[in-house]
């Protein structure tokens, strides 16, 4: 593996499990405040930000290179308001996303079509989420400061459609 992308790639290992952290740590928060539906779709994002960070680490072992296990620091554990927690996860998937053009942009560099072949999985799955994450601070924004709608969005949370 061409030591340049297998760098980039172990970054990117680490992007994925920061973001499994900081989305437990969300799901924590929601939580013990009682929005549990929310709980549920944050441990389930962690989840699936795990699910990605071990897709990478395979893949590089797979292909000579040797996948790195990341130090993550303590994510962030309180939150002002149903707002904050969801412009952190809207942020955190840009940031994402910015980070696999980087890694793609890298692959064509290098003439490495086996890696932008395999990131494309990647590219597909960003749109996907950023999608997700626009509608529900879109809602969000909607619901404002209102009681009872923090309510609703925290029953159907988990039912919501998001054609990305
Ligand atoms: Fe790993 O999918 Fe979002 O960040």
């Amino acid at each position: 593996m061409i030591p340049e992308i297998e760098k980039s790639l172990n970054d990117q290992v680490k992007y994925e499990a920061k973001a499994s952290a900081k989305y437990l740590s969300m799901a924590c928060w929601a939580d013990i405040n009682g929005y549990n539906g929310i709980a549920e779709f944050f441990y389930a994002q962690s989840e699936e930000e795990r699910v990605h960070m071990i897709k990478l680490i395979k893949f590089i072992n797979e292909r000579s290179g040797k996948a790195v296990v990341p130090e993550i620091e303590k994510p962030k554990n309180d939150f002002k308001s149903l707002m904050e927690l969801f412009e952190i996860f809207l942020e955190s998937e840009e940031f994402v996303t910015a980070q696999i053009n980087n890694v793609i942009f890298q692959c064509l560099e290098f003439k490495d079509y086996n890696v932008h072949n395999f990131m494309q999985w990647y590219v597909a799955e960003q749109l996907e989420e950023e999608a997700i994450a626009r509608t529900l601070l879109d809602k969000l924004k909607i619901i404002g400061d209102d009681k009872s709608g923090h309510y609703l969005f925290d029953r159907d949370i988990n039912t919501f459609q998001v054609a990305a």
